[in-house]
């Protein structure tokens, strides 16, 4: 049991990435908090499901990207859970789009939700962790896409690398308090967010041959590396990023 007795808080945990890392941390030993922006009644089977570990499960609904959404979660989480361990900044868009004629809709949304919407969270998560004074440990999902481009995501990769930015920064800002702040890079994991991306078989293939490991990932590849950064296993490391990409990155020549 890594995270025996944490209360573990994680943004769009209702499903892909985030959904595994919280069914993972409850068996860990921690209690679960998990806002997303799905309705409640498709997130009851992971609650029941995070309970049936005999851990407290809480959901509140919301939107990342209004500042509001973030102190409702963190109250929330002080008033039902009774305080706050382990934050994990998750939640994330990627409307796939040509460059030339990106709307500027779609960028602001995007940047609103995995920038922004990170930056309030891990604001407000770490206001309570530092008048706790306990410590606690941040974990960002930043991306493959923080270190190389992608041509339908202009508007997505500055975002994944502001988060992975943000994580050196705050590494720095709350050290003092014994915070980490840690960012994982996962690559490309099969989850809602690329579905439709991954159905052009031609770019599916083409991935797959350049990870060494032979496959894409899955939700739950992510969940060890975000369960190790969290724990104390990992007490030293801040700062510091993680790729899960099966080796994708580095296999260039
Ligand atoms: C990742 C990477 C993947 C893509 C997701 C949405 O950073 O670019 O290939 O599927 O983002």
């Amino acid at each position: 049991m890594l995270l025996e007795n944490k209360v573990f808080a994680i943004t769009g945990g209702a499903s892909g990435i985030g959904r595994a890392a919280a069914l993972d941390a409850a068996r860990q030993g921690a209690d679960i908090a998990i806002t997303d922006v799905m309705e409640e009644k498709h997130v009851e089977p992971l609650l029941r499901a995070i309970e049936a570990q005999g851990r407290r499960a809480l959901y509140l609904r919301g939107d990342v990207a209004a500042p509001e959404t973030a102190n409702r979660f963190i109250d929330s989480i002080r008033e039902t859970l009774g305080g706050l361990d382990i934050f994990v900044s998750n939640a994330g868009i990627c409307p796939f789009h040509a460059f030339l004629d990106m709307p500027p809709a779609t960028l602001e949304k995007t940047v609103s939700v995995n920038l922004l919407g990170a930056y309030f969270m891990v604001q407000a998560a770490a206001k309570l962790m530092v008048a706790q004074g306990r410590g606690g440990a941040i974990i960002a999902v930043s991306s493959i896409s923080a270190l190389v481009g992608g041509e339908f995501q202009t508007h997505y990769t500055p975002t994944k690398a502001g988060v992975l930015s943000l994580m050196q920064s705050t590494a720095i800002a709350l050290g003092r308090h014994g915070i980490r702040c840690n960012a994982v890079l996962p690559g490309t994991i099969r989850t809602a967010i690329n579905e439709n991306d991954l159905a052009d078989e031609r770019k599916a293939r083409k991935l797959i041959e350049r990870i060494p490991l032979g496959r894409l990932g899955e939700p739950e590849d992510l969940a060890g590396p975000i369960v190790f950064l969290a724990s104390d296993m990992a007490r030293y490391v801040t700062g510091a990023s993680l790729l899960v990409d099966g080796g994708c990155f580095v296999n260039l020549q």
